[in-house]
């Protein structure tokens, strides 16, 4: 018996969680912490929420609540919906607790006692009215790239790039809306340059070359292009505060405490023995197996960070295994809890009661295992009905409801149900499982459990026992006995190799064939994967029910209306967004008084020249009249006009705005645009021609 601890990325509690979370993580960890447990392997599942980063403090201001009533809000939900979906966590904690709090500091504490750190002071925004540093996500500004006007300190999400603050033209503090200014500030960093030059870390890499390729890949490319240090404390008043004298005001970057949360989850659920699941053991033999299930965009903190803080802590085993998957689309768009696009379990719980096998089932049928994939309510209901209904729950039901009618239910006999033909067919799919389960691949091992159910329909249509049973003659009832029998063996295989998958369904069929929990085993027998010695019990058969409906056909009706409240959401989300845009809107005009208003020159001009500025798509070099000059200003406005149908065009503009520089040319003053709610650009223009170039607007 080995010792294996398996994590699953513990979520944001900043929102609920849809089905790429449980495609992309939760089911897969919890599919092979299942088949570990089947295997009598000692497990230890391991989860808990992640309550700490900025995400969840923004979230926070936008409600107008405590960080804290955030998480606990999330925390809750999340727990049952994984709870309810089946995911088998020996433990799910939170970064919150106390417990994690004094893990993560402590951690921290050890690394800067070893002199692992490197104290650096560097320049960041702060934000003087709110008197406090700004994360990269609270400062906005125009994108130095494309000149979209709402880009983040970390990422534009106009052209993709990531960003530094600093990169931002005109930076704004999402607190106060003001110009924040740089301070210096002192944080830590992991030198993982250094670290990564090391003999412990260069010896750990080489496990990369047995994981999945999606994995390796990501990882080559990060090492390739060399580490770089990387702050581990924050200036920010959410989170772990930072365990030294000099750090007031600062706490423990998010990804370096969220996964020491699995160990304090483990030392919470286990005080006594957490140290066996993480420690190396002083026989190497010993030690246990780490393994760590996320999506793929925690790659890098998963197999190159964390590992890192473990190595220079020391004392812990390194990841055994990092099965990261790729993500999950819907219906043709990728899932986005910001525009609403996506299905929350919650949601589902209550549209589908008691269904949550059949999504269980599909999710893994479709899983992003090597590459994207997606989900759409039709390919769900064609999975539940051809596959689920026809193929597993029809071969179940056919089988109680022949043995009901010959025999009563009352099978019981006894023969050697192992030596039915197609045993040998079944075996060879036991041995196929074993190993797509011990390789991460998770669609392909469910199929198996399937294959077994095919094998079984198509064995009791050949021996087509109502056709052939015949009261009157004993050898035509003892044959169409061991046909039932045969095939309530068939089907207690398939509901071992379907425990993992679909755990309600599997302990459905165990209840009706009466099989013990000590008897769901997956054993090596002679290097063959096989179940317990007499797992069914001749014996023991005897159906106390007249019919088994394990799965219930979809009709149209409910698929029609999931794709309808997706679509509903999809315009709902827009129109609130563009509320939103409003109230703030209203805020920006509530705030601006009238000296501010006659701070600005604004004024008609004429557009003489339009060019596209060279490798950007949205900018344009516009050469204006302005009545008092001609100045160049450069606009992005590329995507909703051609520069040579612009020419001559009369304008507004804001004459008197600072000169900026954007892609090297001197851009002087602003071209005034009305936006739709879908972010469309327009020129306003006067409407009578007595307005020349120079006219002011009041
Ligand atoms: N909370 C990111 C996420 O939910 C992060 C994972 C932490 S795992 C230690 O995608
Ligand atoms: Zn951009």
């Amino acid at each position: 018996m080995s010792r294996y601890l398996i994590t699953a990325a513990l979520p944001y509690a900043n929102g609920p969680v849809h089905i790429g979370h449980l495609a992309g993580c939760y089911i897969p960890a919890d599919i092979y912490a299942r088949y570990l447990r089947l295997k009598g392997e000692d497990v230890k599942f391991i989860c808990g929420s992640d309550e700490h980063g900025v995400p969840i403090t923004i979230k926070a201001r936008q409600l107008g609540v405590s960080p804290q009533d955030v998480v606990d809000k999330y925390h809750t939900i999340m727990r049952d919906a994984f709870f309810q979906f089946g995911i088998s966590f020996d433990h799910y904690s939170r970064t919150s607790a106390p417990i994690h709090h004094r893990t993560a500091s402590e951690f921290f504490k050890t690394l800067y006692d070893k002199g692992v750190f490197i104290e650096e002071t560097t320049q960041q925004f702060y934000d003087e009215e709110a008197k406090q540093f700004l994360a990269d996500r609270y400062i906005t500004g125009t994108c130095p790239r494309c000149g979209y006007e709402n880009a983040y300190g970390d990422q534009c999400e106009n052209c993709g790039s990531s960003l530094n603050p600093t990169d931002l033209i005109n930076p704004k503090s999402k607190l106060s809306g003001k110009t924040p200014v740089l301070k210096p500030t002192k944080n830590w960093f992991l030198p993982m340059d250094k670290i990564q030059q090391s003999e412990e870390f260069q010896e750990y890499i080489k496990r990369f070359d047995n994981w999945k390729p999606n994995i390796k890949g990501q990882c080559a490319s990060w090492l390739n292009e060399g580490l770089q240090p990387r702050a581990m404390t924050r200036d920010l008043d959410w989170g772990v505060k930072v365990p030294l004298p000099d750090a007031e005001g600062k706490v423990l970057y998010v990804w370096f405490d969220a996964p020491i949360g699995y160990i304090s989850a483990s030392k919470e659920y286990m005080p006594n023995d957490w140290e066996k699941y993480w420690k190396q053991q002083p026989d190497e033999k010993d030690n246990p197996t780490l393994i760590h299930f996320i999506g793929k965009d925690n790659i890098v903190f998963h197999a190159i960070i964390f590992p890192m803080m473990l190595m220079t802590h020391g004392g812990y085993v390194l990841p055994g295994n990092v099965p990261a998957n790729e993500f999950l689309n819907l219906e043709g768009d990728k899932i986005s809890t910001s525009r609403n696009w996506a299905v929350w379990l919650h949601e589902y719980l209550q549209d589908f009661p008691g269904r949550e096998d059949e999504l269980r089932y599909v999710l893994t049928s479709i899983a992003p295992e090597t590459k994207d994939s997606e989900f759409t309510w039709k390919d769900f209901q064609a999975r539940v009905n051809n596959e689920l209904c026809a193929i597993v729950g029809n071969f179940v039901n056919r089988v109680v409801v022949l043995s009901n009618k010959y025999f009563e239910g009352n099978l019981s006999t006894d023969i050697n149900i192992e030596s039915h033909p197609y045993h040998a067919a079944i075996a060879e799919l036991y041995q196929r499982y074993d190993e797509a389960m011990n390789n991460y691949q998770f669609r392909e091992a469910q199929s198996c459990a399937v294959e077994v159910a095919r094998i079984g329909n198509k064995y009791l249509t050949e021996k087509e026992p109502w056709k052939k049973y015949n009261a009157a003659d004993a050898g035509s009832v003892n044959e169409t006995r061991d046909v039932l029998i045969n095939c309530f063996s068939i089907i207690a295989k398939m509901g071992l190799l379907f425990k993992p998958f679909i755990p309600r369904t599997a302990d459905k069929i165990f209840n009706l064939l009466n099989i013990s929990a000590e008897k769901q085993k997956l054993v090596k027998k002679d290097n063959m994967v096989r179940e317990e010695d007499n797992f069914l019990d001749s014996h023991k058969i005897k159906i106390h029910t007249s019919s088994v409906i394990l799965f219930q056909k979809i009709e149209d009706e409910p698929i029609e209306k999931q794709i309808q409240k997706l679509h509903d959401k999809k315009v709902m989300n827009n129109q609130q967004t563009s509320a939103a845009a409003n109230e703030t809107l209203k805020e920006q005009l509530a705030e601006t008084t009238f000296d501010d208003f006659s701070k600005m020159d604004i004024r008609v001009a004429t557009i003489l020249e339009a060019e596209r500025v060279p490798k950007t798509d949205k900018l344009l070099k516009l050469l204006l009249d302005t009545g008092i000059d001609k100045r160049t200003v450069v606009s992005g406005i590329a995507a909703f006009y051609d520069p040579e149908k612009i020419i001559g065009q009369k304008v507004v503009m804001l004459a008197n705005l600072a000169p900026r520089k954007i892609k090297g040319i001197e851009s002087k003053g602003m071209i005034l645009m009305a936006e739709n709610e879908k972010g469309e650009l327009s020129f306003i223009s006067p409407q009578k021609d007595v307005i020349t170039n120079g006219s002011t607007v009041k």
